[in-house]
């Protein structure tokens, strides 16, 4: 009798055991590397012989690399909503880029990619860049900052509200803005200086890197920002130490979760202005700062592949890395990154960049590592960071919310080529573009070639239609439009019907 129920004991033990293991296979972590103005060019893998990156690297040469990955919108909050929500940021008027104290933008009773892996029972983190507002917009920063990623479903976050280049300058954790005290009480504003504070306009001789369009508003640690704080002096960021604390919060949420399914999104702040190296990194690339912050992304993201392999995690954890938009030279501050740039091509065999309709906007490195899982090869199937949501439903059992995602699990993980068959790509003020197989139509929009402040980039609009062979003739400089006219008159109709509704 006694034997029996030992036996019975021992049997039952085994089969929770295999339970358990089985549903940690189930269930993989899963981690989103987001970096902020990173080209397609950038990135060794993607071509770049001049530039190294190592790390990016070994993502995607040890997983798929993606050759048609998209960005929703050349610019971060648009990208980042899409990411987020499923949505196209086109939908919303409201995703545009954001000041540092714009309301949360994220609607907090729809369903969300954080929110569905909680459901899913994964802990979920957000580490690095947010821009997706937070609070009511009257915030009171020396109290509690809601709603934000809690609200939107993330159960840990240590962010910057919105941009390196805006106030506040201070890391937010949990809703509370970190290491303020209580005698210095911190003021943002967007409409004007407080009183007696220097600026990079009146107090150019503060400055260690000088601006060059916007950014001549309140100083911090000598860089000029947009925007204008007052107080809160010992929370305010040291710029040089941006990537090592973001990094440190990253490691710690990984080695506390290690025990449990998780989702974290670790999004990085390069290299988006200012760019401002640990020392570790200052002029290690010849191509100056812009160079120097992507080495430094890159030895973070080896850092952080360090942390899961140390914790046995790296054949249990999704790896997904991509930029929010394409690359930028100058983006507001005279940082030679155009004068060193020398043969290097950020922005790959794309023309255009950030803020661009033309491909170099949102065609970006998209890569998915998912070791001893994932069979390493390059896949040309067309693929949205907006398909991300649908995609880990999918991985979770969950059911595909009804949004602009798709589901491309399949693709992402190397067992189809089957990509989108048209992706909707988002330039300046929510302008779009059409692509559908390797063809891209921009509508006929009026407008300037550069952005109204100054930064040089093409943005694609024209007051002709444009239609490009992207497979042929990546750097659009044909426009077909008049050889076929069919084609656009096929193009415009799939594009009005992707626009009405949401189309799986
Ligand atoms: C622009 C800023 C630019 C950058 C961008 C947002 C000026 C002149 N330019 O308005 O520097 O901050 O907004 O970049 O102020 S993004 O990657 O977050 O979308
Ligand atoms: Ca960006």
């Amino acid at each position: 009798m006694m034997k029996r129920s030992l036996l019975v004991l021992v049997a039952s033990i085994s089969i929770c055991c295999l339970y358990a293991q089985e549903k940690k296979v189930d269930k993989p972590n899963v981690v989103i590397i987001y970096a902020d103005d990173l080209g397609f060019g950038d990135v060794g893998a993607y071509g770049s012989t001049v530039l190294k990156t190592a790390n990016m690297d070994k993502i995607a040469n040890q997983g798929i690399r993606f050759t048609n990955g998209y960005a929703t919108s050349a610019t971060c909050t648009p990208s980042r909503y899409s990411l987020l929500t499923g949505y196209y940021p086109w939908r919303n008027k409201k995703a545009q880029v954001l000041q540092g104290d714009a309301p949360l933008l994220i609607p907090t009773d729809k369903i969300t990619l954080p929110k569905m892996m909680q459901k899913a029972g994964y802990k979920t983190g957000v580490v690095g860049k947010w821009h997706l507002g937070m609070g009511d917009g009257s915030v009171d920063w020396n109290k509690k900052v809601s709603p934000g990623p809690k609200e939107v479903g993330f159960d840990y976050s240590c962010v910057m509200a919105a941009t390196n280049d805006r106030v506040p300058n201070v890391y937010v954790k949990d809703g509370y803005v970190e290491g303020l005290e209580k005698d210095d009480p911190l003021q943002v504003s967007y409409r004007k200086n407080f009183e007696g504070e220097p600026t990079g306009r009146n107090n150019p001789e503060q400055l260690k890197v000088m601006y060059s369009h916007g950014h001549d508003m309140s100083i911090n640690n000598g860089v000029s920002r947009i925007g204008y704080q007052k107080g809160g002096k010992a929370a305010q960021w040291v710029d040089e130490e941006m990537a090592d604390k973001f990094l440190i919060e990253a490691k710690q949420f990984i080695n506390r979760n290690v025990d449990q399914p998780f989702f974290l999104y670790y999004a990085l702040h390069q290299p988006h202005v200012p760019r401002v190296p640990h020392p570790r990194f200052a002029g290690t690339t010849g191509l100056g700062a812009r160079g120097d912050v992507i080495a430094e992304a890159d030895w973070c993201i080896g850092e952080l592949l360090k942390t899961l392999k140390k914790n046995g995690l790296m054949e249990n954890t999704i790896i997904i890395f991509s930029s929010d938009n394409g690359p930028v030279l100058d983006d507001g501050y005279m940082d030679a990154s155009k004068e060193k740039l020398g043969n290097h091509t950020p922005w790959g065999p794309f023309r255009g960049g950030k803020y661009s309709l033309f491909e170099a906007g949102t065609h970006v490195p998209f890569m998915v590592m998912w070791k001893g899982k994932i069979k390493p090869k390059v896949s040309d199937a067309i693929v949205s960071q907006v398909d991300i949501l649908a995609s880990l439903a999918s991985l979770t059992n969950q059911k595909n919310p009804n949004t602009d995602s798709q589901n491309m699990l399949p693709s992402l993980l190397g067992e189809s080529d089957m990509g989108r068959k048209n992706v909707v790509l988002e330039g300046l003020s929510h302008r779009t573009a059409f692509r559908m197989g390797d063809w891209v139509l921009i509508p006929a929009y009026k407008g300037g070639k550069t952005p109204g402040w100054g930064v040089i980039v093409e943005t694609g609009h024209s007051a002709d239609i444009q239609l490009y062979n992207i497979k042929k003739d990546p750097n659009q400089r044909e426009n077909l439009a008049g050889k076929y006219p069919e084609k656009v008159e096929v193009m415009k109709a799939e594009f009005e019907k992707v626009k009405k509704g949401i189309v799986k």
